[in-house]
């Protein structure tokens, strides 16, 4: 295992994005660290606002940050709003990144994402294809702003001597996920509108595109586990992909989620809607030569999801 860099211990650690799905399952992590975990709302702190985020760290003084806070939605949402996902993850990162390095911040980590690597890149997705290539155009807005935030993390180090490193996590999903079906990711739209089928006896459910698009998905507390690990461990200026290694194709997805659920319809495509990568599968043998590995599998992990499901349905908490 590769060394200890930083250690968390006794440390104040801000936590940008805590109300999200992976800033949520860092804070349930760190609290086994022995560290002063902290997160933010939007009534404490609109990360998109540079003043008020200087403000912030002014008033908090964090030791370290975990950078999770973005704007983030599926292909749909990336594909219709692609102004919004570059302008609001731009400024994000450029805030939080600035203020750190003025207010003194030890150690600091970048969450990107697989969207980064050409859309011709070869697969599975080393580290050294970035900027190798023209991006899936269904995301390009989403994956520029990405890629700056982690050559400001490289630029920020050379410059300044900071130890601010990245981390690009392969396709998330887990507890406090976005379920809504226009704007969420494909896993979560799939088991609400499978589980919903279920429910109204309906006989076929259809999914968006031809199905037939490779995913590598890992849930958002194995992505947490692994992030306070490069966190603790890490401390090169290179990215670090973040991801399971495992694949699934959409449809196969959607015959999981539906025999979880019970249902037994048919599962159509509809090819009007657009497919976007054909595969996204990314190398992470650099995080695994550091000694980390993970320890959700999509079965286990899918069986949590569609029973979280089912009692936020239940309540009517969606
Ligand atoms: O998670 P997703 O929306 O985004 O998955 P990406 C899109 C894939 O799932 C496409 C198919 O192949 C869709 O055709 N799909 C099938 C569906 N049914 C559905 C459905 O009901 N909803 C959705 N959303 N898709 C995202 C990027 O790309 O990857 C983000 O948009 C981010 O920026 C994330 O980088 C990791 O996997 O294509």
């Amino acid at each position: 295992m590769a060394e200890m860099d930083y250690s968390l211990e006794g440390k104040k650690v801000y936590v940008a994005g805590s109300t999200g799905m992976v800033g949520s399952a860092i804070l349930r992590k760190l609290a086994q660290e022995g560290c002063e975990a902290f997160g933010s709302t939007r009534q404490d702190v609109d990360l998109t606002r540079q003043a008020e985020v200087e403000a912030w760290f002014d008033k908090t003084r964090p030791d370290a940050v975990f950078l999770a806070a973005a704007r983030v939605g599926g292909i749909m949402a990336n594909r219709t709003r692609p102004a919004t996902f570059l302008y609001e993850n731009l400024m994000i990162e450029a805030n939080i990144i600035e203020a750190a390095h003025q207010s003194g911040v030890e150690k600091l980590l970048f969450l990107g994402s697989s969207c980064i690597y050409p859309k011709a890149a070869k697969q599975p997705y080393t580290e050294d294809q970035l900027m190798q290539g023209p991006l899936e155009p269904t995301n390009e807005g989403y994956a520029i702003a990405k890629i700056a935030g982690i050559r400001m993390c490289e630029y920020y180090r050379e410059q300044y001597g900071v130890n601010f490193i990245s981390a690009m996590p392969t396709n998330l999903y887990g507890t406090g996920d976005n379920y809504d079906l226009e704007t969420g990711h494909v896993l979560p739209a799939l088991v609400r509108r499978i589980h919903e089928a279920k429910l109204a006896g309906e006989d076929s459910i259809t999914i968006w595109g031809t199905g037939s698009p490779m995913r590598e998905f890992m849930h958002a507390d194995d992505c947490a586990d692994a992030l306070v690990f490069l966190m603790k461990r890490y401390k090169g200026a290179e990215h670090v992909n973040v991801g399971t290694e495992h694949e699934v194709s959409i449809y196969d997805l959607a015959r999981m989620i539906a025999k979880l659920t019970g249902f037994e319809g048919e599962i159509r495509r509809d090819t009007s809607k657009p497919d976007g990568s054909p595969r996204k599968l990314m190398d992470s043998s650099r995080l695994h030569g550091l000694g980390w590995s993970s320890t959700i599998s999509l079965k286990e992990g899918l069986a949590r999801t569609v029973e979280e499901f089912r009692a936020l349905h239940a309540a009517g908490d969606l």
